[in-house]
């Protein structure tokens, strides 16, 4: 399948919560799952899908996927994922490896933070008794050990910066930018963390080291954008503990990522017929289950969906794709009519761009030729013609007319 994913999705939390239950519920990739902390120690990379409505049946037309898949009339779109080492308290001081899978978190465009909702794993990640762990802490601790890595790795080099930036009157921010793109942090943050956080910059020399460190918090929240799974709803201690995180100033996706697993590896075996994210199932070989296998299945379906809606695997996905990091889906076509690629695809490709793309932007991310080419774009709906600098809407079907005709 072409690539089509643009962004990685970062798993983390401290040891033992199931993030790499939910890295492998996500992506079917088999990683080592066990009840005890780092079970995990070199990250798992692999690829679970994001969910949209197809557009398919609104144009009434039969299509043929190609970058993603079209489950009825849901289209799949891959998405990577990393799923990262435990991180426990001092991490970011060392402890537990911590530098080094702090390091993971780089490359994350987003993160996924996996919290043992049940209270049933300490702040090393070791198993304590349900309900005995607040895990409202966690959410903290993590915030703080992200934090401080970032803090390290600046403090090195502020006062250089500092007081080059004065000096040279080229102004904090472009120095801070070169220093930040090596931890993944797109340029464009870090002014507007300066200007969220309040500060002069006129005069970085002057920040207090309480001043530094709200720039940098500002600025793990702008460029590494967190929601929270809210994981093991399965267990009964969970249930009131969601609650008091849903009042957190985070989105909060209650989930068991477990019941997921085992939905998805039923479903591979084509025992049972679901989707990610459905709120059901069906059993279709009934004669290949045992008594036990049906009964857990009949628990997931009382205990998690009838209740939560779904296991919030898929929920958690197409949150941080759609809303952390505020992307939309068009899909490209060259021939208007039969809405097909120049081999007579139909609706091939879904594209997942962030949302305040123009139509122009859109051309380059097919192709830079496409882009470089660009005349003006049809939108399939209306046949209308829109203009390079024309905003692109979720679901939108385009067309790209180029001078060289290349689609
Ligand atoms: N009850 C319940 N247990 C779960 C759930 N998800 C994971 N677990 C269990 O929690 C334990 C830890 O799961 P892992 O996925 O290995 O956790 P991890 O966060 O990747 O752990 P490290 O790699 O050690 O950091 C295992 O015993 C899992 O079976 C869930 O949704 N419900
Ligand atoms: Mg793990």
């Amino acid at each position: 399948m072409q690539r089509s994913y643009s962004r990685l999705l970062g798993v983390v939390g401290k040891p033992n919560t199931g993030k790499s239950t939910f890295f492998s519920a996500a992506t079917l990739v088999a990683a080592e799952i066990a009840n005890y902390p780092f079970t995990t120690i070199k990250p798992n990379r692999g690829v679970g899908y994001v969910r949209s409505p197809c557009v398919h049946d609104e144009f009434k037309v039969k299509d043929n996927p190609r970058n993603s898949l079209c489950l009825d009339g849901t289209r799949l779109v891959p998405v990577e994922l990393i799923d990262i080492a435990g991180i426990v308290p001092g991490a970011w001081e060392g402890r537990g490896l911590g530098n080094q899978f702090l390091d993971e978190i780089r490359r994350a465009d987003a993160l996924i933070h996996v919290v043992d909702a049940s209270g049933g794993t300490d702040c090393e990640g070791k198993t304590c008794k349900p309900g005995e762990h607040d895990p409202l802490e966690d959410v903290k601790f993590l915030e703080r050990e992200i934090t401080m890595w970032m803090v390290t790795i600046l403090k090195k080099d502020w006062s250089k910066i500092s007081r080059t930036a004065e000096a040279d009157k080229k102004g904090i921010a472009s120095h801070l930018e070169e220093r930040l793109t090596g931890l993944g942090i797109k340029r464009q943050y870090v002014g507007e963390a300066i200007r969220a956080a309040n500060l002069n910059v006129d005069k970085p020399v002057t920040w207090t080291d309480e001043d530094f460190y709200r720039f940098v918090d500002t600025l793990r929240r702008i460029s590494k954008p967190m929601l929270i799974v809210a994981n093991k709803i399965d267990l009964p201690t969970a249930k009131a503990n969601v609650e008091r995180m849903k009042k957190l100033d985070y989105t909060v996706i209650p989930c068991s990522a477990e019941a997921e697993l085992g939905l998805r590896r039923a479903a591979e075996k084509q025992l049972i017929d679901y989707k990610p994210g459905d709120g059901n199932f069906k059993i279709t070989q009934p004669e290949k289950l045992s008594a036990g296998q049906i009964k857990g299945l009949e628990a997931i379906k009382e205990k998690i969906l009838s209740t939560n809606g779904s296991t919030g695997v898929q929920e958690a996905l197409n949150t941080a794709y759609f809303k952390l990091l505020d992307m939309i889906t068009v899909y490209p076509v060259e021939d208007l009519e039969h809405l097909s690629d120049h081999n007579g695809r139909v609706l091939p490709d879904t594209y997942l761009v962030p949302k305040g793309t123009t139509a122009h932007q859109f051309a380059y991310i097919i192709h830079t030729e496409l882009g470089e080419n660009f005349i003006y774009a049809i939108d399939a709906r209306d046949k209308r013609r829109i203009g390079e600098d024309a905003i692109l809407k979720d679901r939108d079907v385009i067309s790209i007319v180029s001078a060289k005709k290349r689609a």
